[in-house]
């Protein structure tokens, strides 16, 4: 991969400065992703149609990216760029949608694109709710969560979108989230490169409604580097080796109060704990040592402490689901309309 200066992708590829987005919004990332893969694989500007929906995330193309770019409906996006795709088979047609825009309102163009093979790219970005209007539930939220719409915590399970995208036909199907820049922009690469219908779901963050999600009370400046940190904590990568020479300790009252408590009891253990973010349980005590045994035997009876959970318990899988190959829809498409004017 190669890296230029930040002003040169700047200068080629964005049409406005600043930005709409709130200061730290992951939306920014995956813009700039997104151009770094477009510039790394040359692809003519000219030759690449962005469509979005509405929602924050449908400003991440327009009206920023230089280029052609359909700012359509709430939903509709798949179905413009199905339209787009069809007309113009030779355009690199990408969606970018948001969970609520590309899994709630728009979630059937989701799956019958998918099913049809057609050759669009779509990027999913999921900040967990319907951010633009406020931070309400989306089919995508997080069970327990607290949303506008949910004060007392979502009582709903959210959709895994890349079990669903791949169940439903969908030939290359990746998750990432927006600290894994590296291998969220080479996915991209790999996605306007793929033949059929390709789907990125980027968990993104927003600083603005996570806030009340995660209940974090640090001023906003801090917001995105702990959102961040918590992504990092919270996610592994499918066939990457991983360390596993931890657990976390669940606080019962309050996790400074576990923390204590978890390190007066591992004294004279080789061991460190320390307080992370975790997106399924919260804030609570990292234990790290390559003795867990010993660890869970010190910890497993300290009414500080709800339950130890295992290193990777709860965790969202990362990676390249599904890359394969089946026939396209709009080649299909010219096939049959080749055949049906040849029997006339
Ligand atoms: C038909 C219709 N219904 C509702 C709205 C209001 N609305 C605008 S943006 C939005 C939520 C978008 O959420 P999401 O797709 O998750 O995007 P985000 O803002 O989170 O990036 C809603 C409900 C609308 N514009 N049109
Ligand atoms: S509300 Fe959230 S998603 Fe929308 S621009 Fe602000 S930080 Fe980004
Ligand atoms: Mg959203």
């Amino acid at each position: 991969m190669s890296v230029k200066p930040l002003s040169y992708y700047r200068e080629r590829y964005i049409r406005f400065q600043p930005s709409p987005f709130c200061p730290g919004c992951g939306n920014g990332i995956i813009l700039n992703c997104f151009v770094r893969a477009v510039d790394e694989l040359g692809i003519p500007q000219k030759q690449i149609l962005c469509v979005s929906g509405i929602g924050c995330s449908a400003w991440i193309p327009s009206p920023n990216f230089r280029g052609d770019t359909l700012h359509t409906t709430h939903g509709r996006a798949i179905a413009f760029a199905t339209g787009a795709k069809v007309y113009n088979p030779d355009l690199y047609t990408v969606v970018f949608t948001g969970d609520g825009d590309g899994a709630g309102i728009g979630g059937n163009h989701l799956i019958h694109a998918a099913r049809r093979n057609i050759d669009i790219t779509v990027i999913l970005v999921n900040n967990l709710s319907y951010a633009m209007t406020g931070g309400q539930i989306a089919p995508t939220t997080l069970h327990g969560l607290r949303t506008t719409t949910s004060p007392y915590g979502n009582p709903e399970h959210p959709f895994d979108l890349v079990k669903l995208v791949a169940a439903a036909g969908a030939t290359y199907v990746a998750r990432w989230t927006t600290y894994h820049v590296v291998e969220l922009t080479r996915s991209i690469e790999e996605a306007l490169q793929h033949r059929g219908f390709s789907f990125i779901e980027v968990l993104s963050q927003c600083p603005t409604q996570q806030r009340r999600l995660f209940g974090f009370r640090d001023p906003m400046r801090r917001l995105p580097s702990r959102i961040l940190e918590m992504f990092a904590e919270s996610t592994y990568i499918r066939g990457r080796p991983q360390r596993e020479s931890y657990l976390y300790a669940l606080p019962r009252g309050e996790p400074d109060e576990a923390l204590k408590a978890v390190e007066d009891a591992l004294k004279g253990l080789e061991a460190s704990a320390r307080l992370v973010d975790h997106i399924s349980y919260g804030r609570v005590v990292r234990v790290d040592s390559e003795d867990l045994e010993a660890v869970s035997e010190r910890l497993s009876h300290l009414s500080a402490v709800e339950r130890l959970v295992d290193a990777l318990e709860g965790k969202i899988e990362l990676g390249v689901f599904v890359r394969e190959h089946r026939p396209e829809f709009t080649e299909s498409l010219r096939m049959l309309i080749e055949r049906a004017g040849g029997m006339r």
